[in-house]
């Protein structure tokens, strides 16, 4: 599978086309819209949340409430575009038409200085509406895609935030299971599991907007269903490891990501690492009593529930800007404080959601192949009828 996402973020809309799902998976519209929906959500966004109700237009790849095999195409329009249709029109600007006033701080921590200098803009709007975590929606859009097909075999994945700032859910990796983390993340608006810590957690988020500045913090993904042999120890790019942590690395302002134990491998011996391999005779069937690979051994699912956690770098416009240069000028100046989000913590976990679930599903393809769901279907079965029997 593959999708492709464009637009920029105050431009007309954002599209996207997926291809590669097989035929006949049944999709509504409102399941897509209620995963746009969630990745809108979240305390610390900024007001341009209260312009945009992202909703999906299908253009192309369903019939009937089913999908076609053939390419699908998306479009969610920007509301804001018409507050910005002069300065982002495609078209020329007209004889004696004023260009827009251009940008020309760049702001420390996002594109701006590395991308003007990249593409020899010196107009960062250029670099910025494209950079912007806008884009994101798109990704949301696709990724629920993936989860429909990843539904249809009983695959879950999840997302909660575990961390804002210094404020930390006290659970070990992998506590709750994706149906305990959609039931209590989803009942507040920081998608932590714990009320009272999501309490604490927009408090410390307020503290930082009332000081002009902005947070970060950690999510956490799990997946459950998952049968073991998706990813493959054969290669370096097929290894799941790694094309999950590529995914996860590719959404704006992620900057690490660890599997199970992940970082708090480096000071445990292997004796208290390695997850031991039980087998039941009565079922038949090999079981861990612990998880601390997070799912994965060699690059491969071993039929444990994948948890990878992930870690946002605090949001990098600030109303209490950090000095910047003027690229024209080179004199000192601050950075501009432009209306932003203070932390997005709930909605990036929401595109990880999106991104861990697309890397599942291509796995899934990969493995299991098929050009409709029925075809799908019977190679699954027929895989988990051999893990029987092995
Ligand atoms: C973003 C800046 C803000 C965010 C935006 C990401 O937008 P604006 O510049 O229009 O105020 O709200 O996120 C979204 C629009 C979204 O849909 O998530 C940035 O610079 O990355």
């Amino acid at each position: 599978m593959r999708f492709l996402t464009a637009g920029e973020s105050h431009g007309p809309a954002l599209t996207v086309i997926v291809e590669g799902l097989p035929a006949g998976l049944p999709v509504e519209k409102s399941f897509l819209n209620r995963h746009l929906a969630r990745r809108q959500l979240g305390y610390g966004r900024g007001a341009r949340m209260r312009i945009e109700n992202d909703q999906v237009e299908i253009l192309s790849g369903l019939r009937l409430g089913f999908t076609l095999g053939s390419p699908i195409s998306l479009l969610i329009r920007n509301r804001d575009w018409e507050n910005w249709a002069t300065e982002m029109s495609p078209e020329p600007l007209a004889h004696g038409q004023p260009a827009p006033t251009p940008v020309e701080l760049p702001r420390p921590g996002h594109a701006d200085l590395p991308g003007a200098l990249k593409f020899g803009f010196k107009d960062i709007r250029n670099v910025l509406e494209r950079a912007s975590a806008r884009e994101t929606a798109a990704r949301v859009a696709a990724g629920s895609l993936a989860c429909r097909l990843l539904e249809e075999f009983e695959i879950r994945v999840a997302s909660h935030v575990v961390q804002v700032g210094t404020v930390k859910l006290d659970s070990p990796p992998g506590r709750f299971s994706p149906p305990e983390i959609a039931r209590l993340a989803e009942r507040n608006n920081l998608r932590c599991v714990d009320p009272a810590i999501a309490r604490k957690m927009r408090t410390e988020i307020q503290r930082a907007k009332d000081a002009g500045d902005s947070l970060g913090g950690v999510f956490e993904v799990v997946a459950s269903g998952l049968p073991p042999g998706l990813g493959s120890y054969t290669q370096w790019d097929r290894r799941l490891d790694g094309l999950l942590a590529q995914a996860i690395l590719s959404i704006p302002a992620v900057k690490g990501v660890e599997f199970g134990l992940g970082f708090r491998q480096a000071e445990l011996p292997g004796s208290q690492v390695h997850d031991e391999i039980l087998y039941d005779p009565v079922t038949a069937s090999f079981s861990r009593p612990t998880n601390n690979a997070g799912g994965l051994e060699g690059g491969i699912t071993n039929g444990q529930p994948l948890v990878l956690r992930a870690v946002m770098k605090p949001i990098p416009t600030l109303t209490r800007p950090l000095q910047s240069v003027h690229l024209a000028t080179k004199q000192p100046a601050p950075a501009p404080a432009e209306r932003s989000d203070v932390c997005a913590l709930p909605a990036a976990a929401v595109v990880a959601e999106a991104m861990v679930a697309w890397v599942l599903a291509d796995a899934f393809l990969a493995k299991f192949g098929g050009d409709s769901l029925p075809d799908l279907r019977s190679s699954y079965d027929h895989y988990l009828t051999r893990l029987a029997a092995f």
